[in-house]
Parts: C-alpha cells; structure tokens; sequence
C-alpha cells in the first residue's frame, strides 16, 4: 500500500453539511410556500421544484409552484398548468415565504424577482457562480444536482419519501449529472443516495427512457441540421454552432437539441470547448458553453465575467445583441483562453 502513489492522495469523503437551524424553523413554522425556480426550467430545476413542494405539503403547508418559464418544450408543456407564472397582490399579501431552488442569482428567476421583492426568501442551490441572494440559504456547489440537496433536507428534517418523490429526486441528478457520466472520483455518497432512491421504486432504466426518449422526427433532423452547421476554430479546439429564429419555418420542432448537441461536438477528439448560440430575438442571444473533461477550461467563469453562469463544465449567458455580435464577442474570449 505504501508504494501505491494514490492511497496518499484519497480525499476525505464528501457529505453534505448540516442545514442551518434558522432554515428548518421557518419550514416548519410558516403556514404558505412559493417554491421558484429558474426560468428555461431544466430537469433538475423543476424536480427540485415538485419535491420541494411535496416536502412542505408532507408538512401541511399550503405551497404555490412559481416559474417565469417557457414551458415550449414538448417533453414540459404538459406541467404549464402546474406553475404560477405571475405571483399576484393577492397572495403577495398573505405573506408567503419563497423558496427558491436551482437558481444561481435572482436575475435567472426572470420577471418573478420584482414579484417576490420583500418576501422572505430562503436558497437551495448547487451553482459554483453567481449572486447570493435571499434571506437564508443552503448554497452546496459539490452536489452533483439541487435535487440532492433537497434529498439531505428530507432526511435532515425526518419527512419520508415515496416513490414518486424518490422520481424526481433522482431525475434532477440523471439529468444534471448526464446519468452520471458528470460524477467524478470518490463521490460514492451521490451513488448511495441514488441507490437509496432505486430501492425506494425509481427504476434507472425508465429514468433514462424518460430523458433520452419521446423526441419528435422533427427534434433529430433539427439535431442534424445544428451538426451540419457548426464549425471547427482555434485548430479543432473549439466547435460552435447556431440557432436561427428562421429555423422555426423549416424544423417542425420548438424543442433544442442542445445535450446531444454538445455530446456530438464534444466527442471530436482535441476539442476543449463547444458553443451554441441561439438567436431568441433580433437583439437578444442564449449562448450555451461546454468544457471538454480534459480541458482546464472554466467555463463557468467565462459565462460569469459575461453576466451569466453555471459550472465549470457547463454555463450559459443571455446576452442583448444580435447572434452575429455574440459569436464575435464569445469567438474572441474563447480564442483568449484556448490560446493561452
Ligand atoms: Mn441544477
């Protein structure tokens, strides 16, 4: 053992740190909950959201789904009806406490931050950047999804979890951790908190149904199209590619091909980075950004020094201006750092 170079170098095992006192007296003590999240709502925001608020009903709360949206995503529309996407004077005045997870800095909840504007407001967040806000919050950027972190507060405050529960607990951290793909060394905790889950009825394999399937003929060939468009820079280290609003009168499909998209790109030997521009409007670009697992490149705090954010790996930005003047701005600073 002596002469094994990484027995010296194992780390102590990861686990999560206690929820703060003041968090756990005002679940219990409030009668009404806004749970939030962020907008463009993924996989892992919304199941922290459906768990979160089953975690308070279990409680005997009254709780409000609330998200700014959109919910144009085929495999999302169907939950629309489930979310407020205003909250109204009415039940501003009855002094709900918002809760508000997978949200990095209050400018992701959209138009809902003017709304819960002097409410008390409590965080569950994973995300290494971004703004701190709120009254309370359990900030833990090592979990690997929000919906982990959710997991820790039930069995921190003793509330049992169904299956269905289980479900989304585990379907934000398929999602976020791309079914585990993400996971790095000494992380065992997050696959014994997985186990936990399968034997509380998630079956891994309908998850991954769940997340790879159920995708339209149009989504594929849009998928196609986004690989047919990208282009090599920076000698085969970085790929972008483009969505355009004229798209929308070719492909049959609202939905973006991203996560294959950037598996695709990413899997070309030598590339360290993948952007995606998406045209949102005339004057306003989505940039997705994505590292290589070998490269040292952060693009989290590209996505940060932008205004946006996200993880090391995997970060986005919104910004206002055409889709042309973004790939410019964002060629350059990835030239800056892929060239360095
Ligand atoms: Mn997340």
């Amino acid at each position: 053992m002596e002469n094994n170079p990484r027995s010296s170098a194992v780390p102590e095992p990861f686990s999560y740190p206690a929820v703060d006192g003041e968090i756990i007296v005002l679940l219990k003590d409030r009668p009404e909950f806004i749970v939030a999240g962020h907008v463009g709502p993924d996989g892992d925001c919304l199941s922290s959201q459906f768990a979160m608020a089953a975690l308070l009903q279990k409680l005997g709360k009254v709780v409000h789904l609330a998200n700014a949206g959109p919910f144009d995503r085929s495999e999302i529309a169907h939950l629309r009806s489930d979310f407020l996407t205003h909250i109204d004077d009415g039940l501003r005045g009855r002094n709900p406490v918002v809760v508000v997870v997978d949200c990095s800095s209050p400018d992701r909840l959209g138009h809902l931050a003017d709304e819960i504007e002097g409410l008390t407001t409590l965080v569950f967040d994973h995300h290494s950047s971004g703004e701190k806000f709120g009254d309370f919050r359990y900030i833990v950027p090592r979990s690997v999804s929000t919906t982990m972190i959710i997991m820790h507060l039930y069995k921190t405050m003793g509330v049992p979890i169904d299956t269905e529960i289980a479900e989304h607990l585990f379907f934000g951290l398929a999602t976020d951790s791309g079914f585990f793909r993400f996971l790095s060394s000494y992380r065992g905790e997050t696959l014994r908190m997985a186990a936990e889950l399968v034997d509380l009825g998630v079956s891994p394999n309908a998850m991954a149904d769940r997340m790879s399937g159920g995708k339209s003929e149009g989504y594929v060939r849009y998928l196609g199209k986004l690989i047919d468009r990208s282009e090599s820079l920076f000698g085969g280290k970085l790929m972008i590619s483009s969505s355009y609003l004229k798209d929308a009168r070719s492909f049959t499909t609202s939905d973006k091909p991203s996560d294959s998209l950037y598996q695709i790109l990413l899997s070309i030997e030598g590339v360290e980075m993948v952007l995606y521009f998406k045209e949102i409007d005339h004057n306003v670009t989505e940039v997705g950004m994505r590292s290589a697992y070998t490269s040292p490149i952060n693009v989290g705090e590209l996505a940060e020094s932008l205004g946006g954010g996200g993880h090391r790996k995997a970060s986005g930005v919104t910004l206002e201006c055409s889709i042309d003047e973004a790939k410019r701005r964002l060629i350059e600073a990835a030239g800056a750092l892929l060239l360095s």
